[in-house]
């Protein structure tokens, strides 16, 4: 089948709402060539492995050139392919290999910022070059020294730095960087820049790309203070006053037009830190020609205070509950949900939101899947998720590599926070337990690699891996399969209607998906210990078929702990 056969078969309108997406993180996948970092290769490698599990959709991490201030975040050439990761030759086989398998693959869109090596960034660095613009500059602040503590414009702060602004002796002026120096902002308001994103976007789908998963996308249109030159407030963290800018709506239409997102029926999720459930409704809305999904952040921000994601908080089962039941209400007219726990900037579900002790990580990795699936959306598995793999014990700063854990640690202890409190909260909310070497099998290194891997593996990984599950048909890797199977099988999966029940119980996880005269009850024990089922308050469970049980006997009105239960009720 040519590939564009494929791509006019493989694309229907709409296909995105039966699909599973993988994703995955290069730098931590597979290494094929012996360097100790996952590359290409290494996933073309493992494409059976993902075709066996039935996804239908990879989403690969950024792979393009980057010298990799925050791991590929920050990119230097889109047209191109990072030596780390291989060539564009290798990407184009992956490509080639994938769509064989019937599997689509989308790249990461890295465009709200670009690195400060990339060609465009170097030439706005002079004052009079023709690229200035694509940028934002901005001179000191009034009355102070260029270069001189206190000089910045403002006092925002960066999300993986103490400034968003950085100075340049080159012009004596300062750049903006929300997130770090190395990750100057694009100034979309210049027309030249979208025209440049879109031209490349287009070169990529040429390439056979089916989609684009799209990096702080609501962050594109800048608050009309900064594009005007005022101050931005210095609130610490958080993207709240520069998220869903004035023009973001227009900035989007724009794209999917220029690109012919819609019209070649590609898969677009736009990551929006700050997004509400009336943006996400907007902007997902297929009338309105944006994009088909969002990744909200509102349930992985819950166990934190705020916006400070160190600043660690309980997160009761009934608060996380509501705000998924928030999310899936407030698409069900119109929009489309995305389903996620973990990704490359999570610590891992199951030793959050689950319990990853040898008694209960199965079950719990299970159940907390199930729940997950079994909400209306496009789920998204981020690898090792399917088979179970747990935070790591990373005790000490030296164990963390990620720019925004170790700038956290530099302002924490400088602002005398204690180092166990540091500690505590890196392990409860660092990125680097989600980027630890994919576990393959029980040998050196996982099978992750044969020389040392750039991130140590988790040293739980004898016991948790890949082939372990494979082999076994009660693993985790078996429930994923057959929550995907569902999904592909059962339109009530797919397109029922959610029902919330039991919205207080602090153990029990249950709801209904209806469509038409056809009712799936899902009911989950999210405790360690059993949970009795308040049946009165349950449709007649006595009607019900069990499709899909963690536990051999789901009859019992008692839940096991970690035990869920899909069930179909006789209509
Ligand atoms: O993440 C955006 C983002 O909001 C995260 O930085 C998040 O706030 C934080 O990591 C939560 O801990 C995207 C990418 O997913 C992330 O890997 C990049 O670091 C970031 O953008 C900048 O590109």
């Amino acid at each position: 089948m040519s590939p564009a056969d494929f791509e006019r078969t493989a694309r229907p309108d709409g296909w995105w709402r039966s699909a599973v997406v993988y994703q995955i993180y290069p730098r931590s996948f597979q290494d094929s060539n012996g360097d100790g970092v996952g590359d290409i290769p290494g996933i073309t490698s493992r494409l059976d492995y993902l075709a066996e599990l039935g996804v239908d959709v990879l989403w690969l991490s950024p792979v393009y050139r980057s010298p990799q201030v925050d791991n590929g975040y920050d990119i230097s050439d889109y047209h191109d392919v990072d030596p780390l990761f291989g060539t564009l030759a290798d990407l184009d086989e992956l490509i080639a290999a994938a769509h064989q398998r019937g599997l689509k693959l989308i790249m990461d869109l890295v465009v709200n910022h670009t690195s400060d090596q990339h060609p465009w960034f170097i030439e706005s660095r002079e004052p009079g070059s023709a690229k200035r613009d694509w940028y934002f500059w901005r001179p000191a602040r009034p009355g102070h020294e260029p270069g001189t503590p206190g000089a910045e414009p403002d006092d925002a702060h960066a999300a993986f730095a103490p400034s968003a602004w950085t100075y340049d002796p080159r012009s004596g002026e300062y750049y903006l960087g929300i997130f770090s120096p190395g990750q100057p902002d694009l100034n979309w308001e210049n027309p030249q820049v979208r025209h440049a994103v879109h031209a490349m976007m287009r070169w990529w789908i040429d390439r056979g790309v089916d989609g684009f998963r799209m990096d702080v996308i609501n962050l594109i249109s800048k608050p009309s203070a900064l594009t005007s030159g005022e101050a931005l407030d210095p609130s610490p963290a958080g993207f709240g006053q520069i998220a869903n800018g004035p023009r973001l709506d227009e900035f989007l239409v724009e794209m999917n037009r220029e690109v012919g997102l819609d019209a070649q029926n590609l898969l677009t999720v736009g990551e929006m830190p700050g997004a509400t459930v009336e943006v996400a409704r907007r902007v997902t809305d297929p009338a309105r020609h944006e994009l088909n999904m969002v990744f909200t952040f509102e349930h992985v921000n819950l166990d934190q205070v705020g916006w400070n994601k160190w600043e660690l908080a309980d997160l009761p089962l009934p608060r996380l509950k509501e705000n998924l039941a928030q999310w899936q209400d407030g698409l069900a007219e119109a929009g489309w949900n995305s389903l996620y726990y973990d990704n490359h900037d999570q610590p891992r579900a199951v030793s959050r939101f689950g319990d990853d002790s040898a008694e209960h990580r199965v079950n719990s990795a299970k159940t907390l899947a199930t729940v997950l699936h079994l909400h209306k959306g496009t789920p998204y598995i981020y690898q090792g998720e399917e088979f179970g793999m747990t935070n790591a014990p990373l005790t000490h700063i030296a164990h963390y590599l990620d720019v925004e854990s170790l700038n956290y640690h530099a302002r924490a202890s400088a602002a005398g926070v204690e180092e166990d409190q540091i500690l505590r909260s890196l392990a409860r909310k660092g990125r680097d337990h989600a980027r630890t070497p994919v576990q393959w099998d029980d040998t050196p290194y996982a099978g992750f690699t044969t020389d040392i891997p750039w991130m140590p593996v988790n040293p739980n990984y004898i016991e948790i891996n890949a082939a372990a599950a494979l082999r076994d048909p009660g693993s985790v890797f078996a429930h994923f399969q057959q929550l995907i199977r569902l999904r592909h099988s059962d339109e009530v999966v797919r397109e029922g209607r959610f029902e919330l029940l039991l919205s207080d119980h602090d153990q029990v996880w249950a709801f209904t998906r209806t469509l038409g005269d056809q009712v799936l009850l899902i009911v989950a024990n999210c405790s360690s210990v059993p949970a009795e089922l308040p049946v009165d308050s349950l449709p007649d469970l006595d009607r019900a078929e069990l499709i899909l049980g963690t536990h051999p006997d789901g009859t019992s009105a008692v839940l096991g702990p970690w035990e869920s239960r899909v069930l179909r009720l006789a209509s």
